[in-house]
């Protein structure tokens, strides 16, 4: 828990360090951006009054979505690829070995060892009326983890080979509404509400063979599924100010179940905050780089699948044997960074990339801790 506020501390504290060097950058600026007017700050459709294109950073950094909105009767088509790697064993903040993990859950029969998450997204946006843009983002996932199986030998515990998996299909599917509800021409600054949902259009009943028995085809554990299972709550609140070359961006995102679904539990309450900082650094305004940090708090989960974490194989439960296949292993705090770069094309096009890695976690059980993760995305407005 001190761990915890700490972590908040630290996102508020670097997030008035921003603040103050980029309202002092702004005092300097002021002056100049009387002259040069034309206020931008709300939409690909504005322009820059040194460019023809539009500026880079009025999108948020590449893991991000919600944090720009279209004028009426703009679309934008985004197509965002999404990698993101985790390994190691990982029970609160400590590294566990195969000796320690065995010593604390003698029941385990499989170890997960890597898993990588990829995601390919379209993401649609189309501005509805004044200061609404509707959204929509269907995903394909592609799931791919690699486990070392164990057999009992008189109490010794035998590591065979490696097996990997892969699930791989149709994920959730996110849309709402961003809804700009109140925009400063002064300070340049707006706040944006996210009324996102997310259907289950994700599978969650998909099944491999068990790594222990080849024969006996068992469910995905929960992190391999596609989808949650449930209906979310997406909802999100984002908060951006900018000044001639730079910009600050602070957005609270949540993923809450509404209640359990098909599988009889309910995946992760998940909130995100994000504070950015992002600056314009080429002369024809075409390139921004963006430093993010990234706060996350997740629960475990609610309920259990009675197609996986109860099924028995001889004496022990799925939950016993795999720690992927316990709910209660899932969930913890997190803090990460993030770097970013936005470019804007000839065409108005953006690219947009962002890497980010952990600093901190703190995780519910055992668990594979993230390692760094990747957005690209190209998106256009028209
Ligand atoms: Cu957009």
């Amino acid at each position: 828990m001190k761990k915890t506020a700490l972590a908040m501390l630290f996102v508020c504290l670097s997030f008035s360090v921003a603040e103050a060097q980029l309202m002092f950058q702004e005092s300097v600026k002021s002056r100049v951006a009387e002259f040069t007017s034309a206020i931008v700050f709300d939409g690909d459709s504005h322009e820059q009054p040194s460019s023809k294109y539009p500026r880079p950073d009025t999108h948020a950094p590449g893991h991000l979505m919600g944090g720009h909105l279209h004028g009426i009767g703009e679309q934008m088509i985004e197509y965002k690829y999404m990698n993101m790697s985790m390994s190691g064993l990982q029970q609160g903040t400590d590294d566990l070995d195969v000796s320690q993990i065995f010593n604390e859950y003698p029941d385990l029969m499989v170890l997960p060892q890597k898993m990588n998450m990829e995601m390919h997204m379209i993401h649609y946006m189309v501005g509805w009326k004044e200061n609404i843009t509707l959204y929509v983002m269907p995903t394909w996932v592609v799931n791919t983890m690699e486990v070392t199986p164990y057999m009992d030998n008189m109490g010794m515990k035998m590591a065979m080979p490696n097996q990997r998996r892969t699930n791989s299909g149709f994920g959730d599917l996110p849309f709402g509404a961003l809804w700009k509800f109140s925009h400063d021409e002064e300070n340049r600054s707006e706040w944006m509400l996210n009324i996102g949902l997310s259907a289950p259009t994700g599978d969650i009943d998909g099944k491999t063979a068990s790594p222990m028995n080849p024969m006996m085809q068992v469910e995905f554990p929960y992190p391999m599924r596609l989808g949650t299972g449930s209906w979310m709550a997406r909802p999100g609140l984002t908060y951006r100010r900018y000044t001639d070359d730079t910009s600050l961006g602070v957005q609270l995102q949540a993923d809450i179940a509404f209640s359990k679904g098909a599988g009889e539990y309910a995946a992760s309450d998940k909130y995100r905050l994000s504070g950015w900082f992002s600056k314009i650094f080429s002369q024809d305004r075409t390139w921004a780089y963006s430093l993010r940090i990234e706060g996350t708090w997740a629960s475990d989960y609610r309920g259990v699948d009675p197609q996986l974490e109860v099924m028995q194989m001889g004496d022990l439960t799925m939950a016993q044997m795999n720690p992927s296949a316990n709910g209660k292993f899932q969930g913890g705090n997190s803090l990460f960074f993030g770097y970013g770069i936005i470019k804007t094309l000839v065409d108005g096009s953006r690219v947009n990339l962002e890497i980010t890695h952990p600093v901190y976690q703190n995780l519910n059980g055992l668990q594979m801790g993230t390692g760094s993760s990747i957005a690209a995305s190209w998106s256009k407005a028209y």
